[in-house]
């Protein structure tokens, strides 16, 4: 059967938005094809695997894309091999002149990737330490050759930084995506499980090649039907699933249900500590191995937004985590608990809960005492997903409990993949915050890569932005957040223009002036957002439940926690020692007192520590007022600007993609005015400040 990706490919008008990144475009320049070709068309597998066969599958489909024609593929050493792949066990290093020594030094999924040459050829070997590294050697094989790098020197030894690289998929039953902008699931449609198992292999693929190797595949909002993925009745669908994700290095995870025992009907608590409830998930984990071998785990949000989780019993996180980690021991599963755990039933009235504190007063004192295939999971700021956050003092603060970081690939809060926003810079600025949680260097990269602590498991997990839609993220340049999510887990040294340009050229191209404006464009673009959304680090003003668009007040009197305290005088939080919530003092020094300090505190986070007036001077000489209309007038100017350099590549793009983007530019314009008109009408109504640019304020 040919696959979807084979199908779409057919339909020339939207093939290329199908393809994200694995655009395998024919190559037209002679010199370059006649290069390739010879290392290209004959191909020594050695070492079997469903893994090593779907690297041989991309390297087919890839090479017959970009040099009509398709290689040959044998499974022994001749004279005619171009590439010989397989595992460094499978391989005689020896007989090509490399040393097993570099393999010791990698981590298991890590890889070699070398240009060796004897009297009469050159070869291409792409050697893993394991399968997975051949898969992934094949997709950086792949990448250079769409870069246009040559290969007749190559000598690559890479290997992950991260061990658990994961994707949330926030997908329901009935087909919808919670928070999801690219249309419907692709995993469930009726409440059922799809059968379309060729579209999640073209995921699967996509996700490999950037090197994802985990993904759970339900909403940790697990709901009525949800509830069933763990039971005979859609357990042998997610088999099939994970069969398919299996081949691509991907391990399945579910998110569950802390309620489950009593949901399925089969006892009348969820006590983590009651024996029955024990000896329940343990006959549950037996039974769902016995589907998928090497399942890799749950995912759990619970005791958060009217979840169930072990507070009901007056239980801890760590009894209810631990209650899981016993059942999923033996099959060297793990839980992955979430820590967005606040009260969101304040009272706006309430000035001393501050939902900021909350993960780090929930867990902190339970440091030490989850069982060691637990993982807690942390968003990376302390609230959600705004446009600009300090980092999560969790990150950090628990040296004897594994830790992942939880970054937002959809874009929720930022524009919803109507408007662009580029998020690797920022994901960057989390990764290299240092924490000092043991002095200086104790960056967040060296938390979630396990160094800093020697966490038994660590990582990266992410919401994914994936949907039905042909182009699979809504706004086509929206891939490149996936796609960078992946490249940047992988690397966290690489840096945002790195990864921003590799993106644009093996998406749209090598044309200079594609690359030049596309990736300008991208870079700039989180900036953008922030200028006319809600910039200094104060975040919300949306509209309440869909969270796109200006709304000043739709939270200010609300339940969830989530306030800006704007009146007639100043703006922001106050969560210094002395006056405020004390947040500050979830910090290490020298971070708590930079924070609590007026004076040395960023400007970009001042509105989440402090309340100042309006009059109050930034580092810039600029005052909090003026500053608000200066960047919001300026935010529409750029956006006015991205629309003119994306006009300009008219010519350079396909039409579907040229229009999928120029329309998403258009509707971010209207955006960008709607937020520029009510921020600066709201702040000049409440403080009498007038602009002292005198531009249009209503
Ligand atoms: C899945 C935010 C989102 C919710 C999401 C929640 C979470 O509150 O708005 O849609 O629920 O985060 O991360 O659990």
């Amino acid at each position: 059967m040919s696959s979807m990706y084979e199908k779409v490919m057919e339909r020339t008008d939207t093939a290329e938005a199908y393809a994200c990144w694995l655009q395998y475009r024919k190559m037209e320049d002679a010199k370059w094809l006649r290069d390739y070709m010879s290392y290209c068309l004959n191909i020594t597998a050695l070492g079997k695997s469903v893994v090593i066969n779907a690297a041989l599958d991309e390297l087919s489909l890839a090479f017959h894309s970009m040099f009509e024609q398709k290689p040959t593929i044998t499974n022994r050493v001749h004279p005619e091999s171009s590439i010989v792949i397989g595992t460094y066990q499978d391989m005689n290093l020896e007989e090509h002149g490399v040393e097993a020594d570099v393999f010791h030094k990698l981590n298991d999924e890590g890889y070699l990737l070398k240009t060796v040459k004897n009297a009469e050829k050159s070869r291409l070997l792409l050697v893993g330490k394991s399968d997975k590294g051949v898969l992934y050697a094949t997709h950086h094989l792949l990448r250079l050759i769409q870069t246009g790098v040559a290969l007749d020197h190559l000598d690559i030894v890479d290997s992950p930084r991260n061990q658990i690289r994961m994707l949330n998929q926030w997908d329901n039953m009935n087909g919808s995506v919670e928070r999801g902008y690219s249309g419907n699931s692709i995993f469930y449609e009726n409440n059922q499980v799809t059968t379309n198992l060729e579209r999640i292999k073209d995921y699967a693929r996509m996700l490999s090649s950037v090197g994802i190797n985990a993904i759970s595949i339900n909403n940790v909002n697990v709901w009525e039907v949800e509830t069933n993925l763990i039971t005979g009745k859609f357990l042998p669908d997610v088999a099939k699933v994970a069969d398919t994700l299996r081949a691509y290095g991907l391990k399945t995870f579910l998110s569950i249900n802390f309620a489950s025992p009593i949901e399925l009907g089969d006892l009348s608590t969820a006590d983590p500590l009651d024996a029955s409830v024990k000896s329940w998930w343990k006959e549950k984990v037996k039974e769902i191995y016995q589907y998928i071998p090497d399942f890799g785990g749950f995912v759990v949000k619970a005791d958060s937004e009217h979840r169930p989780g072990p507070f009901s019993y007056e239980r801890d996180h760590a009894d209810g985590a631990n209650m899981l980690g016993e059942a999923l021991q033996p099959f060297d599963g793990i839980v992955v608990w979430r820590c967005f755990v606040y009260n969101c039933m304040q009272d706006w009235r309430d000035r001393s809960t501050d939902r900021a504190r909350a993960a780090y007063d929930h867990f902190k004192l339970l440091d030490g005492k989850f069982l060691d295939n637990v993982i807690l999971q942390v968003k990376n700021g302390p609230m959600d997903f705004q446009v600009r956050e300090p980092v999560s003092p969790m990150l950090g603060a628990m040296e004897r409990t594994n830790q992942i970081v939880e970054f937002q690939v959809t874009q929720e809060y930022l524009g919803q993949q109507k408007d662009l926003a580029f998020l690797i810079p920022m994901w960057k600025e989390v990764l290299d915050f240092d924490t000092h949680a043991k002095g200086k260097g104790s960056t967040v990269k060296a938390i979630v890569d396990g160094s800093l602590y020697d966490y038994k498991y660590s990582g990266i997990s992410a919401v994914s932005n994936i949907g039905n839609d042909i182009n699979w993220t809504g706004n086509t340049l929206a891939q490149a957040n996936l796609y960078g999510y992946g490249r940047l887990i992988w690397n966290p040294d690489l840096s945002a223009e790195e990864i921003a340009r590799e993106w644009v050229r093996v998406t749209f191209g090598n044309d200079r002036a594609v690359v030049e404006t596309i990736s300008t464009m991208l870079l700039d673009s989180r900036e953008i957002y922030e200028n006319y959304t809600t910039p200094l680090g104060i975040g919300w003003m949306v509209n309440p439940n869909h969270h796109y668009g200006p709304n000043v007040d739709g939270y200010e009197y609300s339940r969830w926690g989530t306030y800006h305290f704007a009146d007639r005088d100043g703006i922001g939080v106050d969560r210094t020692m002395e006056t405020g919530t004390g947040y500050v003092g979830q910090y290490f020094s020298p971070n708590k007192e930079m924070y609590n300090s007026l004076a040395d505190c960023p400007d970009e986070l001042l509105l989440f520590f402090h309340h100042v007036p309006y009059t109050h001077r930034l580092k810039s000489g600029e005052a909090v007022i003026q500053h608000y209309y200066n960047s919001h007038f300026k935010g529409v100017e750029q956006v006015e600007d991205l629309l003119a350099k994306w006009s300009l590549l008219a010519d350079k793009i396909d039409e579907y993609r040229f229009h999928n983007v120029q329309e998403r530019l258009h509707m971010q314009l209207e955006n960008a005015k709607e937020w520029r008109d009510q921020v600066n009408t709201y702040f000049y109504r409440k403080s009498g400040i007038p602009d002292e640019k005198n531009r249009k304020i209503y």
